[in-house]
């Protein structure tokens, strides 16, 4: 067993790195605040490869893996996390076209994606079909040689902005507009409804045969899991750092509060939780990259990230007190933002769920 990164792997992560540090650090508060949306910084995070760690060079990608994706997505979510919903949206949908797609329509859409000069989405999600996928009731009814999509997606992150991505529809139910909608965190990610009436695809743009979708769907969710887990990461080492600054500095009753037992017992929890998900972020993203089957270790992965993020921000926040609970300081943001991860991409009951009906025997996670 090899804990090491290789060379290549620590220059993409240090270059990640330094690319928040800079370019997204320094405005992540005033961005949060004014719900900026950023193309500008998702051009720059296309140009420098961000996107095309897991596609290869025939159509803009570099090839580098599921773990650089994760070393990347980490290192930007630490400085906003609402960027690392910018780069979901580019390789969620040309991740999943490079598995399904056609080659034209590999050629066609997953370079802009790559590149970021497009900006991309996919949408799942409806009224009344969040965890329970197959409960979704936007049609694709064929119409020569088109489709005509009829029905609604909510919360779709970039809808208000995007170029194009995937659009998740039943052809057989018996087995644009832009709305911005407002959320507690993730700020900087617009997000929205769509709905779609009459709207027409050309046959051409069906990924897959028809009846696939849900699998593809699936399939799809076990990737962009692990993108939405490495951000966790990411919100989970900022809280932690912020806490251990700020026990490092602030001194009461004569001594830092580092020094009390209670905010060391806190701080010995956030380092444990964070880098017990770290490890199971990377074996997840190691097996994808020796293309082994990974659903379970994305679910655990994900569920551990999601908790490990949201127990940080909690513990950041009672060390820093009012200095946390101040919209003046980056931990309240740390703390909304930490939320979205045990809902987005499989909440962490469904993760629970798929976990713990693999455990029993009930349904097992690695099918595909
Ligand atoms: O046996 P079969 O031939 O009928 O096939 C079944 C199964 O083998 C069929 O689907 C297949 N399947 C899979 N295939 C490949 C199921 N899971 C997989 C898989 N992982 N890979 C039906 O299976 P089933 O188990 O009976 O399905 P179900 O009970 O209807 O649903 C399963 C489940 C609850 C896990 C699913 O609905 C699910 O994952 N729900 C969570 C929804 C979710 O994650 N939504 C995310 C929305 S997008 C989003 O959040 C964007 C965030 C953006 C950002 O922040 O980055």
């Amino acid at each position: 067993m090899d804990f090491a990164l290789s060379e290549e792997l620590i220059a993409v992560r240090d270059l990640a790195r330094e690319f928040a540090e800079k370019e997204i650090a320094p405005s992540a508060a005033k961005d949060d605040k004014e719900k900026n949306f950023r193309p500008d910084l998702i051009k720059k995070m296309g140009e420098l490869g961000f996107y095309g760690t897991m596609i290869p060079e025939t159509y803009g990608g570099n090839g580098l893996g599921f773990l650089a994706m994760v070393l990347v997505t980490e290192e930007i979510a630490r400085a906003h996390s609402a960027m690392r919903v910018a780069i979901n949206m580019q390789i969620g949908p040309a991740l999943t076209l490079l598995q399904f797609g056609s080659e034209e329509q590999k050629k066609k859409f997953i370079p802009p994606l790559v590149a970021g000069e497009k900006i991309g989405c996919f949408a799942i999600t409806e009224p009344d079909a969040g965890s329970d996928v197959a409960a979704l009731r936007t049609t694709a009814t064929k119409d020569g040689e088109r489709y005509l999509l009829n029905g609604s997606k909510l919360w779709i992150s970039n809808a208000p902005v995007t170029h194009g991505g995937l659009v998740y529809a039943y052809t057989d139910r018996s087995q644009k507009h832009r709305k911005p909608l407002e959320t507690m965190g993730a700020h900087c990610s617009p997000i929205g409804e769509m709905i779609f009436d009459n709207f027409p695809i050309p046959v051409t743009n069906r990924l897959g045969n028809e009846g696939d979708g849900f699998k593809i769907c699936m399939w799809q969710l076990n990737q962009t899991r692990l993108n939405c887990a490495a951000g966790a990461l990411g919100v989970a080492r900022a809280a932690k750092e912020a806490a251990v600054s700020y026990c490092n500095q602030r001194v009461q009753f004569g001594q830092k509060i580092g020094e009390f037992q209670m905010n060391q017992d806190l701080i010995a929890q956030m380092s444990v939780h964070e880098e017990a998900a770290r490890l199971l972020v990377y074996r997840a993203a190691w097996l994808a990259d020796q293309t082994q089957p990974n659903n379970l270790e994305t679910s655990i992965g994900k569920y551990a990230a999601a908790e490990a993020a949201n127990f940080a921000a909690d513990a950041a926040m009672k060390i820093l007190g009012a200095y946390g609970y101040s919209t003046e300081f980056p931990v309240e943001r740390y703390y909304r933002d930490a939320k979205s991860y045990q809902i987005v991409e499989g909440s962490s009951n469904v993760q629970k769920m798929i976990i713990a009906q693999d455990a029993l025997g009930y349904r097992k996670a690695n099918r595909a």
